[in-house]
């Protein structure tokens, strides 16, 4: 069932406490931890504890989850002292996007110059 969790999913696993995470966040909704191959200073991972496979499927059936995953990113941002320098919220949607992890989640990155186009 949507929303489910689902027994493959090693973000579904981090939820549970199954597997170990550096966590730094955690709300009602949403659970954020800090990415195992940090690709900036701050790299934090915000992640519902519903299990959607992606940022859009989320929003599509949980659209105040999806913007509690947006908040909590905002605060972690916030709490890690790279708003003002400017930072990035990312969902990477499918293969082609560099998604490899099929549980939603939103990469929060700063605490370097962040260029633009992305790769
Ligand atoms: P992606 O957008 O699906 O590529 O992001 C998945 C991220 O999950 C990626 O940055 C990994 O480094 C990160 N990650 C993690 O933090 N802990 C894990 O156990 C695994 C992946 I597997």
């Amino acid at each position: 069932m949507a929303g489910e969790p689902q027994a493959d999913c090693l973000f579904c696993k981090i939820v549970d406490g199954k597997i170990p995470a550096t966590i730094v966040r955690e709300s009602e909704t949403t659970v954020a931890f800090r990415d195992i191959n940090p690709q900036a200073p701050t790299h934090v991972l915000v992640i519902p504890k519903a299990h959607y496979p992606d940022a859009a499927s989320l929003a599509a059936a949980e659209p105040a989850i999806a913007a509690d995953v947006l908040r909590e990113a905002g605060q972690i941002a916030a709490d890690e002292g790279i708003a003002d320098h400017g930072y990035r919220i990312v969902f990477n949607t499918g293969a082609g996007a560099g998604q490899t992890v099929w549980h939603a989640h939103a990469h929060v990155l700063g605490g370097r110059g962040l260029q633009w186009p992305p790769g």
